[in-house]
């Protein structure tokens, strides 16, 4: 690890992969002279991200980061998918197949840190390995990992080294799901060596492809995540994002409630319970988003007044989301209301009639419970 990557003489950033550059500090992959010296080379933004959780924009398109992914089709390899169990419709990845070719794919759950401690491993499990094949994915295993608190990392670590075949591997998967936090995690693992490559909350850190070298020659890869810009993520101003991603487990919060009263997420989604009897409804969200009850006839008036305020956070700079209102009567038992990238409600028994909101381009779905 660590060193110079020299590709056709070019530098490499160890950090996020872009082509580093000395002479204009203000472009992508700058880095003053002297830093190619040091044993681990770093640009001038991952360097601010990693000291100063600072980031600086880049001027790259999701048609970059595609152009990028679809030479994974021509290789011969092994795919580890990896999705956020928080947000897994959200970071699924739906066109994975037209840049996978015809390569195994190993599916990784990360981040189950944030499920409660109380879900069964195995039941997480099962769930992914049904809704991948709803969603027309036959992985050759499914696993669940917590790449930032180091769980079941040996355990892929192997099945990565078994389904391989002495094969390249590829990283790939939706931005944030944590694909460079559990490569790190995989070289702390073999050769004992702290973060190398750099990560961040920010959607879009890894510019390009970064190489580890395996021992047999062959290389494990990671990629730059696709931007999916139905996620919540993209609605909040940057600075609001670390309320949006649960950093611990998050604490399911019961609401008992009336006909007819509301529950606000922050600013940035909205329930309704209409009718069914007075019934409880468990909250599975950010530890950090404040959950505000009110009743349905006061609930318009309380957005337009207080968004950005009491509810928040809200759109960029404070502002009122446009809130995009679906309705349904819930006919199954065990059923998720999923507001992707924020959580999901938890309803037990049928017959509620519910209405949620979400801002305009985000996704809300109904699904079989998770938990
Ligand atoms: N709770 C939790 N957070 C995680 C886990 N793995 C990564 N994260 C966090 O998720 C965020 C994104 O992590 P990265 O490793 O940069 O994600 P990435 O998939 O490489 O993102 P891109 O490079 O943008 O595609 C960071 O804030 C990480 O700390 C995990 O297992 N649990
Ligand atoms: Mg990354």
């Amino acid at each position: 690890m660590g060193g110079k990557t020299v590709m056709n003489e070019t530098i490499t950033c160890d950090g996020c992969g872009v082509v580093i550059q000395t002479t204009n500090p203000d472009a992508l992959g700058y880095a003053p002279a002297a830093a190619l010296e040091k044993e681990t080379i770093v640009c001038k933004r991952c360097f601010r991200l990693k000291h100063y959780n600072e980031v600086q924009d880049v001027e790259l398109t999701d048609d970059d980061f595609l152009k990028i992914l679809n030479t994974i089709g021509d290789t011969d390899s092994l795919i580890v998918k990896i999705v956020d169990i928080f947000d897994f419709n959200g970071s699924w990845l739906p066109g994975l197949h037209r840049f996978a070719g015809k390569n195994p794919v190993l599916l990784i759950g990360n981040k189950s840190d944030l499920l409660p401690k109380s879900v069964k491993k195995e039941r997480v499990i099962h769930w992914m390995r049904h809704e991948a094949s709803q969603l027309g994915l036959k992985p050759v295993d499914v696993m669940l990992t917590s790449a930032s608190e180091g769980k079941a990392i040996r355990e892929a670590a192997d099945a990565i080294e078994h389904y391989r075949n002495g094969k390249d591997v590829y990283v790939v998967g939706c931005t944030n799901v944590g694909k460079s936090t559990f490569i790190n995690r995989i070289i702390q693992e073999i050769t004992g060596e702290g973060d190398i490559i750099t990560t961040s909350h920010f959607p879009g850190t890894t510019l390009d492809m970064i190489e580890i070298p395996l021992s047999d020659g062959h290389v494990l890869v990671d990629t730059p995540g696709i931007i999916n810009h139905h996620q919540m993520a993209h609605f909040v101003d940057k600075e609001n994002l670390k309320f949006l991603l649960p950093k611990k487990e998050i604490k399911p919060k019961v609401f008992q409630l009336n006909e007819e009263q509301t529950l606000f997420f922050g600013g940035l989604a909205r329930f309704d319970y209409i009718s069914g009897g007075r019934r409880s409804f468990i909250c599975h969200v950010s530890n950090e988003i404040e959950i505000h009850r009110t009743k349905l006839e006061k609930a318009d008036a309380l957005y337009e007044n207080h968004a950005g305020e009491l509810l928040k956070p809200a759109g960029h700079s404070g502002a009122a989301l446009e809130l995009v209102r679906q309705e349904w009567t819930i006919k199954e038992a065990k059923t998720d209301i999923v507001f992707s990238g924020l959580g999901w409600i938890t309803v037990n028994e049928p017959g509620a009639k519910v209405a949620a909101y979400v801002p305009k381009g985000a996704a809300v779905t109904l699904r079989k419970s998770l938990i």
